[in-house]
C-alpha cells in the first residue's frame, strides 16, 4: 500500500481488523520496521486523539515524529495551478510537497471540509495535490470528506464489542451549534458496508449525505423507530450536504438520552470524540457502562500503527 486515502486503499478488511487486534496485544513487537524512518504530521486543523495517537503509533514502530501545526505557524498554501500569486497565500503545495518528502518517509495530513463549497471540498484538492506532488507515501488524518483512520477504529471496535455475528449497527445525527464536516459519516457509512452488519442512519429530513456514499443503506427519519433494538449506536453531528454546509435546523430533541436507549439492545453507546456533552448526549449515557468511546479512542493508536505498518513493510 503507498496511499492511505480512503478505506477503498483496505484490500482485506477482516485480515487487516484481526492484525490490528494483535498489534493491540503487542504493541512494541515491530520497533525495528521504523527505525531510521520519519514521519511528518502536518495539521491544517486542531486534533487531539489523531495527533497524539498517530505519534503515538509511529513511536511503537521506533520512527522519528515531526509535527507541524499550519494553523498559525505553517505559510498559508496556494492550492491552484497558474495562479498569480498576489493575494494571501505565501507558498504553493508544488514546493512545500516536495520540500517535506525530503525530509520524511511518510507525510500524514489533516485538512478538513471548509463547508464554502461542495465540489472544492469534495474534489480533495489538498489531499490530491499533496498526493500528486509528494514522493512518499500519504495517510489521511481526516480530509474535507473522509476520516478513514477513525472508520478502520470503529471497525474494530464493533469487531471487538460485538456479542452477536451481525449486529444492529445505528448512526443517528445529533444536534451541534457548529456546523460540521461529513467526513466522519460518510467513512462510518462505507466501512459499515463492508461489514456484516444490519445499518441504518437516522437524521432529521434535509441532512442526508452523499448517495454516492449511503447507496443502499436504509434512511429512517424517526430516531426512535431505528434505535429499536440496536447492538451500537453511533452518534455524530454533520452539516447538509444537500445545501451545504448549512445546520438547516439544530433540533435538540436529537440528543441521545438514557429514555431513548431503553428501546435498544442494551446497545454500546460510540462517538469518534470530542463530543459536547448534554447537546450530542447526555452525561447519564456517556458516563454509562455502555459507553465505549474511551476504549474506541484508544483504538486509533493501533489503527494507525497497522497503517503505517503497512506503508513501511512495502516501502
Ligand atoms: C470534527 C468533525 O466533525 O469533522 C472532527 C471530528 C473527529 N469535529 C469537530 O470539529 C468538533
Ligand atoms: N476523533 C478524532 O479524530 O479526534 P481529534 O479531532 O481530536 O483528532
Amino acid at each position: 500500500m503507498n496511499n492511505y486515502f480512503s478505506i477503498e486503499d483496505i484490500d482485506s478488511l477482516s485480515d487487516w481488523i484481526n492484525e490490528a487486534i494483535e498489534i493491540k496485544k503487542a504493541p512494541l513487537s515491530n520497533k525495528q520496521l521504523g527505525q531510521n524512518k520519519t514521519i511528518g504530521l502536518l495539521f491544517f486543523n486542531p486534533s487531539l486523539r489523531t495527533r497524539l495517537s498517530t505519534q503515538k503509533a509511529a513511536l511503537n514502530l521506533g520512527m522519528n515524529v515531526l509535527v507541524m501545526n499550519f494553523t498559525g505557524e505553517g505559510w498559508s498554501l496556494e492550492h491552484e495551478d497558474g495562479t498569480v500569486m498576489d493575494q494571501g497565500n505565501s507558498e504553493h503545495v508544488k514546493e512545500a510537497a516536495q520540500v517535506v518528502s525530503q525530509y520524511c518517509d511518510v507525510l500524514a495530513i489533516r485538512a478538513f471540509a471548509k463547508l464554502e463549497n461542495r465540489e472544492d471540498d469534495y474534489s480533495e484538492k489538498v489531499l490530491n495535490n499533496f498526493m500528486k506532488y509528494a514522493s512518499i507515501p500519504i495517510v489521511n488524518m481526516e480530509s474535507a470528506t473522509k476520516h478513514p483512520l477513525q472508520a478502520l477504529t470503529d471497525a474494530i471496535t464493533i469487531t471487538e464489542n460485538k456479542k452477536v455475528k451481525k449486529p444492529k449497527v445505528v448512526l443517528s445525527w445529533a444536534p451541534h451549534p457548529k456546523a460540521l464536516p461529513q467526513a466522519v459519516a460518510n467513512s462510518f457509512v462505507e466501512m459499515m458496508q463492508r461489514m456484516d452488519a444490519h445499518f441504518v442512519i437516522t437524521h432529521p429530513v434535509g441532512f442526508e449525505l452523499a448517495s454516492q456514499i449511503t447507496k443502499q443503506v436504509p434512511i429512517d427519519y424517526n430516531q426512535n423507530n431505528a434505535l429499536k433494538d440496536a447492538d451500537f449506536v453511533y452518534v455524530k453531528n454533520w452539516s447538509s450536504y444537500e445545501n451545504y454546509g448549512q445546520t438547516l435546523v439544530n433540533d435538540l430533541s436529537w440528543k441521545i438520552t438514557q429514555e431513548k436507549m431503553k428501546v435498544t439492545n442494551n446497545a454500546k453507546f460510540m462517538h469518534c470524540l470530542p463530543v459536547r456533552r448534554n447537546v450530542v448526549v447526555d452525561d447519564a449515557v456517556i458516563d454509562s457502562d455502555n459507553s465505549i468511546v474511551i476504549e474506541q479512542a484508544n483504538n486509533r493508536t493501533y489503527a494507525a500503527q497497522l497503517v503505517l505498518k503497512k506503508i513501511l513493510e512495502e516501502s
